[in-house]
């Protein structure tokens, strides 16, 4: 089946235009369908998998969290060896320029999970679990809820929603088969946890008020081996979804496997430091001093008022920070390789969708900023990948959403839309499957009410709820050092992208509202700029 299913599709690839998209879409996907029933019906192949999969296939969701996304060694700019990301931009489409809608992990996230971007349904910052709002969208049935709904295995392994509201979604996922993130009775050690077997001398801190929880470290070699006392959460989720993976199912399964590296405390084993010498560390080239000079004040402010950059640099953590960020990226690539193994050396093989996201970017003093919380390049864009059995190996630099991860799946694997809601998506299957490079509608991101980027080929434009823009010509200036809003020749671009900004502009959604501690968004950020 799986020679018959090549074939069909290069025949796709490579025939004419006779047949439109869609309809050609349709007929292939019923080919898929008659295949199946033939199985059904006459019995499937020696040495083939007799099962209803072909119609519905398998999903299987990575996640990684808050790595920049030009790290993979599949960016040119890639920085760490990551062999397993590149595994997954060779085995299906991936996707250059792909960008959030919420530049943080609560936003980011409830987006993907529910289809809404948070213009819509007011999910805006990290305080904010979607089903505890009092409106709509406490009610919509997320991604993993239309699975379990039309019968699959649903499976949540890790972090999926943000840390704070995971169990919140128990209910999504197939009893016993949900196992979130830093619970004590899913991992052996929590985060926490680890401070307590770092080698000794290897606990790095930083001071200053929003740094001072950050630390990172160095674990024995001998941990996230075979030992399972001696397990990160990483590894032991990843052994789970392993099992899954090597495993036949009486039916389709959708997993996602969330994995919190590179996300802070980077903290690894000792083999994936010495990958990254601290004298081979350098600074990140999007850093340019003087950067912020051509920002309006909120951007400013965005930039710089937690003065966690300072602390870095004061403390003299900058290269330690990169090196650990690099080694934690290196632990969780080999995590997705382990992974990536059990899927293609099992029964589940050819027809599993695999999807491979990160919720938001990192600036590592980029823009003299640190994390996430803004609008720009480092933080809205996200490695993505998509891969479909039997579907085109491409780059497509199309730029595209997370949030088009709901629709596309529905799409591919034939589920009903949601009866809940409407998805803010787009269904990209027709890039997927080559017939087209066009999402139709540049790509927006909003951090907070009224404060939004837009993204297009060559464009990002930001505009702030005051009013205030910044504009940038990322084809002729990658690291967005030039802010061209007043520059009347791009007028008619920036006019053109205002456009897209969004008609509705959901309140917060409560309880609890925005708490963001040094974060929180100071109002005199927003006002006019005293002359
Ligand atoms: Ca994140
Ligand atoms: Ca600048």
């Amino acid at each position: 089946m799986k020679s018959s299913i090549t074939q069909s599709v290069s025949l796709k690839c490579t025939g004419t235009s006779l047949l439109s998209g869609p309809m050609w879409r349709r007929l292939f996907l019923g080919f898929l369908s008659s295949l199946f029933l033939l199985n059904v019906l006459y019995g499937a192949p020696a040495g083939e998998e007799k099962s209803g999969n072909t119609a519905r296939p398998n999903v299987l969701i990575l996640f990684v969290d808050d790595m920049p996304y030009q790290l993979p060694k599949v960016h040119q700019a890639g920085k760490v060896d990551t062999p397993n990301m590149d595994r997954l931009a060779d085995r299906g489409t991936w996707f250059t320029h792909a960008y959030n809608a919420a530049p943080l992990c609560c936003g980011s996230r409830t987006a993907i999970l529910t289809g809404v971007h948070p213009t819509r349904s007011g999910v805006y910052y990290n305080s904010q679990g979607y089903r505890r709002a009092d409106t709509f969208i406490a009610e919509v049935t997320s991604l993993p809820g239309i699975f379990r709904d039309n019968g699959y295995l649903t499976i949540g392994y890790g972090k999926v929603a943000h840390n704070a509201f995971l169990a919140d979604d128990i209910g999504d996922y197939t009893p016993g088969y949900y196992k979130y993130f830093n619970n004590p009775e899913n991992v052996t050690h929590t985060e926490s946890d680890l401070k307590n077997y770092l080698l000794p001398g290897t606990l790095n801190t930083v001071p200053g008020p929003a740094t001072k929880n950050w630390w990172w470290g160095v674990l024995p070699d001998d941990w996230d081996r075979d030992d399972p006392t001696k397990m990160q959460q990483d590894t032991q989720q990843a052994n789970r979804a392993i099992k899954v993976l090597s495993e036949k199912h009486d039916r389709p399964f959708f997993m996602i496997c969330g994995f919190y590296r590179p996300h802070l405390p980077w903290t690894v084993p000792e083999r994936y430091y010495k990958k990254f010498p601290i004298d081979s560390i350098e600074i990140p080239e999007g850093y340019l001093p003087g950067d912020l000079d051509d920002l309006p004040k909120p951007g400013r402010w965005i930039a710089s008022n937690r003065k966690e950059h300072a602390d870095v640099v004061s403390a003299g953590k900058w290269k330690s920070a990169i090196q650990a960020l690099y080694a934690s990226t290196a632990y969780v690539d080999e995590q997705i390789g382990r992974v990536l193994d059990a899927l293609d050396d099992g029964p589940n093989h050819g027809d599993t969708i695999v999807i491979f996201a990160d919720d938001n970017g990192f600036h590592t003093g980029e823009k003299e900023h640190w994390l996430k919380f803004a609008l720009w390049e480092q933080t809205c864009r996200v490695p993505f990948a998509i891969s479909v059995p039997g579907y085109p190996t491409q780059r497509v630099d199309t730029p595209v959403s997370l949030m088009d991860i709901y629709p596309t799946l529905i799409d591919l694997c034939h589920l009903p839309a949601p009866a809940t809601h409407d998805l803010d998506g787009v269904d990209l299957t027709g890039i997927l499957s080559g017939e087209s490079a066009e999402r139709g509608r540049p790509v927006l991101s909003t951090y907070g009410k009224g404060n939004h980027s837009i993204r297009n080929e060559q464009f990002r434009y930001i505009r702030y709820r005051n009013g205030d823009e910044e504009l940038y010509d990322l084809l002729d200036d990658p690291h967005e050092w030039r802010n061209l809003a007043e520059d009347p020749q791009y007028g008619e671009a920036k006019a053109e992208l205002a456009k897209s900004l969004p008609e509705i502009e959901a309140e917060n959604t409560a309880p609890p509202g925005p708490v963001m501690t040094s974060a929180t968004w100071d109002d005199e950020a927003f006002e006019p700029e005293k002359e």
